[in-house]
């Protein structure tokens, strides 16, 4: 099960996974587009070699009509170019007390790239599941131990989930080929759900007659209060804004030195469970909170754009921003109603100390 640090100090293992799985610069929220370079990374265990000449794609199972799929069949099937927002399941991690030890996210395990591939369902209908088929399974190339466990990562969607016509193989990633760390040469892309569930350097898809019990599906990403509690899956995510910190930033603390005057505050806002609906932005603390402007977003899944107008006078604050979503979710305060074992879905809102000299 998850180990709990109660110190407030991260340990050289969680430095270690920090240093290889990248979040994106909070200034690269100024791009409705992230660049590929900027994009987060989550990485469980090695990023795998696979050749994409020799590729093949095998869809078994419980089908009637099994394919074995190479890059070049994919590439001629009906293409989709599609902006998707993404965000790690262990977002927000960091800022539990005390803290699960995993990736030691604050804000940054966020993206929003423009994926092209070709859609999933009409190739699940090729295959033809037989009628026994409760879940369809994602396998990856990569391998690797956790909690004691060997295994391929490896998640399941139910049935009528992978059947949801915005889900993609994608073979692209803003119009290049997909990079080796974000999937090559094929990765599912599932909208609106947090980026567990888009496995990358997809190995096979397979219809089963059973739920998947594999540990990255029942031990990890499940909202479970203790040790034995069975939890909840971990699926949609969950409304989120974040502000481009203004200013410049202090080298080690990052806090943010901010001249006098009217200022605009601009950042972007999502949800898996709707359209965002409304964008505040607080100077102190949450005291007091001011409705921003909000953008147009650029597809059904990216990220909305919003602005905001703060008189910034000389003294001390901390910069607030949270969301609202067409479901009625938005964010929470602090983070201890959003503490879970495994340290998934934290939305607190985002907090940035800023001097105005
Ligand atoms: N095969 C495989 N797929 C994977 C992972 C992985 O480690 N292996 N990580 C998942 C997690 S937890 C996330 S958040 C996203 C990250 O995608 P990115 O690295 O392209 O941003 O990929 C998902 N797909
Ligand atoms: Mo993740």
């Amino acid at each position: 099960m998850t180990p709990i640090s109660t110190t407030s100090e991260f340990s050289r293992e969680e430095v270690g996974l920090a240093l290889r799985n990248p979040g994106m610069h909070l200034e690269g929220l100024r791009y409705e587009i992230t660049p590929i370079g900027m994009h987060y990374l989550l990485i469980h265990f090695d990023i795998p070699y696979v050749d994409s000449a020799s590729y093949r794609l095998p869809v078994t199972g419980r089908v009637r009509n099994p394919l074995n799929l190479a890059l070049e069949d994919i590439r001629s099937r009906p293409k989709v170019t599609m902006p998707v927002m993404m965000e790690c399941g262990g977002n927000g991690r960091a800022h539990l007390s005390p803290r699960p030890i995993s990736a030691p996210w604050h804000d940054e395990a966020i993206g929003c790239a423009e994926w092209t591939g070709t859609p999933l369902r009409p190739i699940l209908e090729e295959a033809n599941l037989l009628d026994d088929t409760v879940e369809v399974l994602f396998s990856g190339y990569d391998r690797g131990v956790d909690q004691g466990v060997e295994h391929s990562y490896e998640r399941s969607l139910k049935m009528e989930d992978a059947l949801d016509d915005e889900i993609i193989l994608a073979y692209e990633m803003n119009g290049s080929p997909l990079p080796p760390q974000h999937g090559a040469p094929l990765r599912l892309i599932v909208p609106d759900w947090y980026g567990m569930a888009s496995v990358k350097w997809l190995k096979g898809i397979q219809a089963i007659d059973k739920p998947f019990e594999g540990i990255q599906q029942t031990v990890a990403y499940n909202y479970r209060q203790s040790e034995d509690d069975p939890g909840t899956p971990v699926t949609l995510k969950h409304p989120h804004a974040l502000m481009v910190p203004p200013g410049i930033p202090d080298f080690l603390s990052r806090k943010r030195h901010v001249q006098a005057g009217n200022i605009a505050i601009q950042g972007r806002a999502w949800s898996g469970f709707g359209p965002i609906e409304r964008v505040e932005f607080s100077p102190d603390g949450g005291e007091t909170w001011h409705d921003a402007d909000l953008g147009e977003p650029p597809g059904p899944y990216a990220w909305t754009s919003w602005r905001s107008e703060w008189d910034a006078r000389p003294g001390e604050y901390e910069l607030c921003v949270r969301a609202t979503d067409a479901s009625g979710k938005t964010q929470p305060l602090g983070s201890d109603e959003s503490w879970n074992q495994g340290g998934y879905g934290v939305n607190v809102v985002q907090r940035v100390p800023a001097l105005v000299v």
